[in-house]
């Protein structure tokens, strides 16, 4: 049975008032590549930063020692094991789970005899996953009580960030904007040791394995302007590796004007991550975080959403080109990147891409933040 809140205010751009330092206890399952951990600590480190005490429980931690090597204070990784290793761990006010990842039944016992003896209303978030689909205003800040089971007597509710005031809203700092304006572009890429000309396009490239990117090589090499790709990681860089290698057995002249060059990076914690967008002309960019990630920077930016096997992430796409009332031309450029069709890939046309994506963050610079909202959520049902 569910109902929704009617006690959710979603629309001030005003600080909310300030909770109590409360204890969260965020459950984070790792299904595949950095999202799941990325958004969950980005999430802990912001409600850390504004007073709150969190537990992160995650299954596989390994990424975050290159996403977060200095943690963070007010933070605590706990290994999610089978079962809890709950010795000494009392039950704190607000439970989160992490786009539907089951929760350790016996830490939901606790909270539950925490609540049956009366001490406090426990808040406990179901955090979706982001999309611009219009079912998320409806389904945002519905609730669920739980009748049998360990959690008997508890009440889930649901909250699903997106992209309008009628949602959750998107994880952003509030210092982001004062931090990009102090940002030196040209120190941060000799720290890097990135070699950088001036006049040279810099794009970043943070991707699956998009079919389309041996058309975009083709692109940058054969621009007036040189461009240098910086390529991140894991699967981008094999991505890039392998049509580099297809490109020089069939088409051995392909870059023979060399004005494409290619850095390869090392894995960059979090922060650097967001300068690696903040420093590029253009961002492609993949999954979930690093798609607001790019929106904040405000460059133009080329998104493959994550694929689901039964093609739900289509409609995803669209609505998100939708929310961003992207031109025509980046339609069509995403929906060959993201394999809807075979392309030719449309060809980068970055002012135009750049002034929606200028607007768009404009428009959701003005709604508040998911953390804002995520607290006066946790405050209006009763933590
Ligand atoms: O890694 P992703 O493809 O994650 C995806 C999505 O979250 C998807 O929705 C989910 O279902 C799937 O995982 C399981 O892309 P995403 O979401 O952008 O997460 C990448 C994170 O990694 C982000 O927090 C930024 C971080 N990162 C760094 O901090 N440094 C780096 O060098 C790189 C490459 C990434």
């Amino acid at each position: 049975m569910m109902a929704n809140l009617g006690t959710i205010h979603r629309m001030t751009a005003a600080a909310p008032p300030a909770l109590p330092a409360l204890l969260w206890d965020i459950f984070c399952k790792v299904i595949d590549n950095y999202g799941d951990l990325g958004v969950c600590w980005r999430l802990s480190r912001e409600l850390a930063a504004r007073g709150q005490r969190v537990r992160l429980w995650v299954d596989d931690a390994r990424a975050l020692r290159w996403m977060a090597p200095l943690g963070c204070p007010g933070v605590e990784v706990r290994a999610w094991t089978q079962p809890l290793a709950l010795q000494g761990v009392a039950a704190g006010e607000v439970l989160v789970e992490a786009f539907g990842c089951e929760l350790a039944p016996e830490l939901i016992a606790i909270y539950a005899d925490k609540q049956r003896a009366g001490v406090i209303n426990i808040a406990w978030i179901n955090l979706e996953y982001l999309s611009a689909e219009h079912y998320v205003e409806r389904s945002h800040g519905l609730s669920s009580p739980v009748m049998s089971g360990p959690g008997a007597g508890l009440t889930k509710r649901f909250f699903y960030p997106g992209f309008t005031p009628r949602t959750g809203g998107l994880l952003r700092e509030p210092d982001l904007l004062q931090r990009q304006a102090d940002f030196d572009r040209t120190a941060w890429l000799r720290q890097q040791g990135i070699e950088w000309r001036p006049g040279e396009q810099l794009v970043s490239l943070f991707c699956y394995e998009p079919g389309a990117l041996p058309q975009l090589l083709d692109q940058l090499a054969s621009q007036a302007v040189p461009s240098r790709l910086l390529v991140t990681q894991g699967r981008a860089s094999a991505a890039l590796q392998s049509a580099i290698e297809n490109k020089n057995r069939l088409q051995p002249l392909w870059n023979a004007r060399g004005m494409l060059s290619i850095s390869y990076r090392p894995l960059l914690d979090q922060i650097d991550f967001d300068h690696l967008l903040w420093s590029c002309d253009v961002n492609f960019v993949r999954g979930e975080d690093s798609l607001v990630r790019a929106l904040w920077a405000g460059q133009p930016l080329v998104w493959q959403i994550y694929p689901q096997h039964d093609d739900a992430h289509l409609s995803k796409l669209e609505a998100f080109l939708d929310t961003i009332q992207a031109p025509a031309s980046l339609r069509r450029f995403h929906r060959t990147w993201n394999g809807v069709n075979q392309g030719p890939l449309e060809p980068l046309a970055l002012p135009a891409w750049g002034e929606a994506i200028q607007a768009a963050r404009a428009q959701l610079l003005q709604q508040p933040d998911l953390v804002s909202q995520l607290l006066e959520f946790v405050d209006s049902v009763g933590a």
